[in-house]
C-alpha cells in the first residue's frame, strides 16, 4: 500500500538537497529539510492522538511550516483544513462545529480569544505562529524526523475547503487525493513547470489558488518557490528578478501595472505569468502585454473543481477566455432548466466533469445531490459560452456571489447580518465594479419605520461576525428594495443605480 498523494508531492524529494522555498530574508529551505520537519509535525499529530481521515483545522500565517503541516496532514492521513485568517471567531465556530475537527491550530496571539471557540466544539487547540514557533512547534521539536506514512487510496479525502453558499451557510468541499494528484500534474505539465522553476508565491495559502495550483504544482515538478507572507509590491518588485513564474489574482497584476518600478525589464526573464480566481479584464491582458511583452495566461477553476480550464501555453492565449478545458476534464454549457446543452456560442451553465472534481459536501447530501449530477458533471453556477474552437468565456454568475480581490462574498451571509443590525428593516447587498478589488460590495439599507440606522455603529457592529474582507465598502438608505412581481428583489436595477458608487 501507499499514499499516492504524499508519494506524488512529497515522498518522491526525500533526500533532495535542493531549495525548495526561499525567503524573503535569505533563509532556504531543502526539499530535504522540508521533509525531516514534515515527518515531525506528523508524528506530533499523531502523538496528539489523531487518526486518518481526523479533520485538522488551522488557522496560520503563512510559513514554510505552515506548508510543513499540510504536508504532514497528507503523510499521516489527516484532512487538512485551512481557514481564512480574517475569519473571526464566530465564523471559526461554525467551520469547527460543521467539521467535527479533532484539533485547531491557530496563531497564538489569537489562542485567548478562540479558546473557548475551540472547547466549545470540542477541538484540541495548538498553536503556530508566522515565525513557525507555536505549542505544536515545540511538541514536534521532541519527535523523531522520520514517520511511517499512513497508507490511504486515491479515493481517501485529503482536504476539505470550505466554500460559502448562496444560503448564507458555508459547505465543506470535500477533495480527494485524486482530485489533487490529477490537478496538480496537468497543470505542471500544461504549464511546463520543471525543476529550474522559481515560483513568485504571494497568494494565501488557505484556498485551491495558493495551496493547490501553486503548491501543488510546484511540488510535482521539484521546483522551488520564494514565500512572500502576502502581496507586497515592494517584496514583488525586489524578488522578480529571482523568479521564473508567478500565479496571481487580477489585483495583482493591476497594481502592479499602476506602478512605474515594474518594467518590460523587471519581468524579461519570467516565463509565466497565470491568472485566476475572478475574471482578467481584456484591458488588463493587454496592458500587460504592452508594459512587459508577456501574455497573462489566464485559466479558470473553482474550490470544488480545482482548475478546470487553461488558455494554452503554446498557443493563443486569448484575452477575455479562460482557455479550452484541461486534458482530462469535460466542460458543456447547458440550459439552467432544462439542463439540456445550448448551441455553440450560446450561453448557459457551464458544468464540468473529470478527476479534478471534488466527492460532495461534508454533510450535505441535499446540497451535493443539487450541485453534482449523478452522470459526475458538477453544476458551476458560472455562465458560460464555448466558441467554436473550444474556448471558454465566462460572461456572467448565476449565482448570487461578489468575488472581491478573488476572495468570495456571498451576499446573503452579509444581507442576514445587516438585517440583524439596530434600526434596519431589510438590506441587499450587491456587488460593484471597483478599481482595485474588480468588484466590490455595497450594503443597501432600508430602515425601520421611525428609525435612523446609525452607519458607523453597524461599520463596527458587523467586525464581531463576519471578515473584514467581506464587509461592504460602503452602506447607503434607500426608502425601499425594488422587487419584481415574484417580490424577489432586483438587484441589477440596484447595481445599475450604484453603478458609479467606487469608480
Ligand atoms: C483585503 N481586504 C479586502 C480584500 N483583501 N477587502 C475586500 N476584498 C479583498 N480581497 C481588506 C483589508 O482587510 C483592508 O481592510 C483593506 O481591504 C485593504 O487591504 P489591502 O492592504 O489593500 O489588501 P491586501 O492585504 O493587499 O490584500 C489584497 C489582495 C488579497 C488582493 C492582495 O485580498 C489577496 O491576496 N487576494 C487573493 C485571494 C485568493 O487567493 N483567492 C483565491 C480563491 S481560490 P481595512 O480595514 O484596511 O480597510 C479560487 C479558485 C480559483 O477562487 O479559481 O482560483
Ligand atoms: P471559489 O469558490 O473561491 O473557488 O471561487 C470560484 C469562482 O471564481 C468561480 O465559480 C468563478 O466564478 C470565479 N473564477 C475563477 N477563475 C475565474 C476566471 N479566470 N474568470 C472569471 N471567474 C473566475
Amino acid at each position: 500500500m501507499t499514499n499516492p498523494l504524499f508519494d506524488t508531492l512529497f515522498g518522491c524529494h526525500a533526500g533532495r538537497k535542493a531549495p525548495f522555498i526561499y525567503l524573503p530574508d535569505g533563509r532556504e529551505i531543502s526539499y530535504d529539510d522540508f521533509l525531516l520537519l514534515t515527518a515531525r509535525f506528523a508524528n506530533a499529530l499523531t502523538k496528539l492522538g489523531l487518526n486518518a481521515d481526523d479533520r485538522v483545522a488551522v488557522q496560520i500565517e503563512k510559513s514554510p511550516e505552515a506548508v510543513a503541516v499540510y504536508a504532514a496532514c497528507v503523510q499521516a492521513g489527516l484532512v487538512f483544513l485551512p481557514l481564512n485568517t480574517a475569519y473571526t471567531p464566530d465564523e471559526v465556530s461554525y467551520f469547527l462545529e460543521n467539521s467535527g475537527a479533532r484539533i485547531f491550530i491557530c496563531d497564538s496571539t489569537h489562542s485567548v480569544m478562540l479558546r473557548p471557540v475551540a472547547q466549545a466544539s470540542s477541538a484540541q487547540l495548538e498553536t503556530l505562529d508566522a515565525d513557525g514557533s507555536g505549542s505544536l512547534r515545540d511538541l514536534a521539536n521532541t519527535m523523531p524526523d522520520n514517520f511511517e506514512t499512513v497508507d490511504c487510496n486515491g479515493d481517501d479525502l485529503a482536504a476539505f475547503l470550505y466554500t460559502s453558499g448562496t444560503t448564507g451557510r458555508s459547505k465543506g468541499a470535500m477533495l480527494t487525493q485524486d482530485n489533487l494528484i490529477s490537478n496538480a500534474q496537468t497543470l505542471a505539465e500544461l504549464w511546463k513547470f520543471s525543476a529550474d522553476d522559481v515560483l513568485l508565491h504571494a497568494l494565501p495559502i488557505f484556498h485551491t489558488h495558493g495551496l493547490f495550483v501553486a503548491i501543488n504544482t510546484t511540488l510535482v515538478a521539484g521546483g522551488s518557490m520564494i514565500l512572500l507572507s502576502k502581496f507586497d509590491l515592494n517584496q514583488i518588485i525586489d524578488q522578480l528578478p529571482k523568479s521564473t513564474a508567478m500565479m496571481g489574482v487580477p489585483t495583482f497584476y493591476t497594481r502592479l501595472l499602476d506602478d512605474p518600478r515594474f518594467t518590460g525589464e523587471l519581468a524579461c526573464h519570467m516565463r509565466l505569468f497565470t491568472s485566476g480566481s475572478a475574471p482578467l479584464l481584456a484591458e488588463t491582458h493587454v496592458q500587460f502585454e504592452q508594459r512587459t511583452g508577456h501574455r497573462i495566461l489566464e485559466r479558470y477553476g473553482m474550490t470544488e473543481t480545482n482548475m478546470t480550464t487553461s488558455n494554452p501555453y503554446d498557443g493563443e492565449r486569448r484575452a477575455g477566455t479562460v482557455g479550452p478545458a484541461l486534458p482530462g476534464v469535460e466542460v458543456k454549457v447547458t440550459d439552467a432548466v432544462t439542463g439540456k446543452i445550448v448551441s455553440d456560442g450560446e450561453i448557459g451553465m457551464l458544468e464540468v466533469r473529470g478527476p479534478n472534481v471534488f466527492k460532495g459536501y461534508w454533510q450535505m447530501p441535499e446540497k451535493t445531490r443539487e450541485e453534482l449530477r449523478e452522470d459526475g458533471f458538477f453544476i458551476t453556477g458560472d455562465l458560460a459560452l464555448i466558441d467554436e474552437h473550444g474556448y471558454v468565456q465566462i460572461v456572467g454568475r448565476d449565482k448570487d456571489l461578489i468575488i472581491s480581490g478573488g476572495y468570495n462574498i456571498y451576499p446573503k451571509e452579509v444581507e442576514l447580518v445587516l438585517d440583524e443590525q439596530k434600526g434596519v428593516l431589510e438590506s441587499a447587498v450587491i456587488g460593484l465594479t471597483h478599481p482595485d478589488f474588480g468588484e466590490a460590495a455595497l450594503g443597501v439599507l432600508v430602515a425601520l419605520k421611525g428609525s435612523a440606522p446609525d452607519l458607523d455603529a453597524i461599520g463596527q457592529n458587523i467586525a464581531q461576525s463576519l471578515a473584514r474582507f467581506k464587509h461592504p465598502r460602503k452602506l447607503v438608505i434607500v426608502d425601499a428594495l425594488p422587487r419584481n412581481t415574484m417580490g424577489k428583489v432586483q438587484k441589477n436595477v440596484l447595481r445599475d443605480q450604484f453603478k458609479d458608487t467606487f469608480l
